[in-house]
């Protein structure tokens, strides 16, 4: 049995204050012991008084990042990472797109790997568009880290994955300036860094769907992001 002291979830959010209450309720009872850290970006709802309202006897710590300098998910999660105290590190978003009866398979997947990665099945209320644009993007980003003997992922846009902390971390310090902190894309740029030789698990999961409550920050700007972090 996966011991879940062992992990700490980082959450990166803005303006979640519906979701994260869900997604903090449901991982604290799933989960027994888990570790959260709510990266915030300065969300204007009630998103920190939802996250603080779990604190107290339970392990969740929440990040105000509101008065730094650069604001973005990428930059959020990395700060968060550097706060770590355990062996395992699994990075979700707040939407409940990532589904949280999946995190139990990521963690145990790290008992065999340093790397494990959420692998989308397949996206039902995506329109063709969107679809189009996701699968482009997607296999460009592979082909360059192929040619340029990267590792490569059947969900290179994944923002669910399971680390072993003391592999990010490492990554981290070497590597921190070469990330696009207002970027979105963590797994695919820490990919970049990691060894050709290294195992890494794929974990298929279904029932990604439009988010429920609040707004979506994808848009544009991410898309050159990718392209940017890609060819870097
Ligand atoms: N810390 C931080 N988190 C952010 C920021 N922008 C978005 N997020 C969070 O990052 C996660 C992913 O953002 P989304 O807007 O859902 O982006 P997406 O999943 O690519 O797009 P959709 O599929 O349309 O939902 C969510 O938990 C957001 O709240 C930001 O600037 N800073
Ligand atoms: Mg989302």
């Amino acid at each position: 049995m996966y011991d879940y002291s062992k992990l700490t979830i980082i959450i990166p959010t803005l303006n979640e204050a519906k979701n994260i209450k869900i997604l903090i309720g449901k991982l604290l009872q799933m989960y027994k012991g888990v570790h959260i850290i709510v990266a915030d970006d300065g969300s204007k709802d009630a998103t920190k008084a939802e996250a603080l309202s779990f604190s107290g006897a339970n392990d969740v710590f929440f990040l105000d990042r509101s008065k730094e300098k650069v604001h973005g998910l990428t930059a959020s999660v990395l700060d968060a990472v550097e706060m770590v105290k355990t062996r395992d590190v699994i990075v979700m978003d707040a939407d409940l797109q990532h589904p949280p009866e999946k995190v139990a398979k990521l963690a145990e997947a790290l008992e065999s790997c340093n790397l494990a990665i959420g692998v989308r099945q397949e996206v039902k209320d995506w329109g063709i568009y969107r679809k189009i644009v996701s699968k482009s993007v997607s296999t460009f980003c592979n082909t360059v880290f192929a040619i340029r003997g990267k590792k490569t992922s059947s969900d290179i846009m994944s923002g669910f994955f399971a680390i072993k902390s003391d592999l990010f971390k490492s990554i981290i310090s070497k590597h921190k300036d070469s990330y696009i902190g207002t970027g979105y894309k963590v797994l695919l740029e820490t990919l970049k860094f990691i060894n050709s030789n290294e195992k890494v698990v794929e974990v298929p999961y279904t029932g990604f769907h439009e988010r429920v409550y609040g707004k979506s920050k994808a848009g544009a700007k991410q898309l050159k992001d990718i392209i940017r972090a890609t060819l870097r």
